[in-house]
């Protein structure tokens, strides 16, 4: 049975490549057409936790992604939680996520990632998925649309899918500023990279 500090399930649902071609289809307009794909790195960088590269794309760019993270999933007390990395080169990564041999993610150091400050996240096991927030303070600033931005972040992840509601908001007024103004965008899995997870 899963619980909140099951590291290893948490690991294994959100390593996977997902896509809202379905959500897509039905509602063009609000919603791109995107890839979310997330990778375990072989040789994470950090003590304990899972590593994962997480890329963000739209489908007709996936060579060119609009984000490209190194994410920590580990045991937060009785809860988990996800470190969010920024890349110095993150050309260098680009694709790898989707590359069946990890030979290019296998290259990643300590050295090569910086820590986002106000960014991590809660995680809690709602019974049936695991449920993520940005934590609580306006404290993960995004410059964006020339403004400078809070963001406001929740998803949810099953065995299967993805969804992620993710706005910039002003820090004073709490105005959205950026994000989708159509509820969350809803993912499912394209692959699974599930047998790649060491949880450690
Ligand atoms: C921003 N998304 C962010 C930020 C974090 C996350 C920490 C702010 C800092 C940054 O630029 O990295 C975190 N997003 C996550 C995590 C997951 C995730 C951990 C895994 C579940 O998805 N976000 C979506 C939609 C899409 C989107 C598919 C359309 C709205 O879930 C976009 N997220 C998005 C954008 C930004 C962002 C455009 C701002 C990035 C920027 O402007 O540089």
């Amino acid at each position: 049975m899963t619980h909140a500090t099951d590291l290893k399930t948490f690991a294994a649902w959100m390593a996977s490549e997902f896509s809202n071609k379905a959500q897509h289809d039905l509602n063009p307009p609000f919603f791109a057409y995107i890839r979310v794909c997330m990778r375990p790195l072989p040789q994470p960088p950090f003590e304990t936790g899972v590593g994962l590269l997480i890329e963000q794309a739209y489908d007709y760019m996936l060579s060119q992604p609009y984000r490209i993270r190194v994410l920590r999933l580990y045991v937060r007390g009785d809860r988990l939680g996800i470190e969010n990395y920024t890349i110095k080169d993150p050309e260098r990564f680009f694709g790898a996520s989707r590359e069946p041999g990890r030979d290019r993610l296998q290259t990643l150091t300590a050295a090569d990632i910086e820590l986002m400050n106000g960014c991590n996240m809660g995680v809690d096991w709602s019974g049936s998925s695991f449920k993520g927030s940005v934590d609580p303070g306006k404290a993960c600033m995004v410059f964006r649309k020339d403004r400078q931005t809070y963001l406001d972040s929740t998803f949810e992840v099953t065995d299967g899918n993805l969804q992620s509601w993710e706005r910039g908001r002003d820090p004073q007024t709490d105005e959205h500023v950026w994000g989708s103004v159509a509820g969350p965008f809803q993912f499912s899995r394209l692959q699974s990279f599930a047998p790649e997870v060491i949880a450690r």
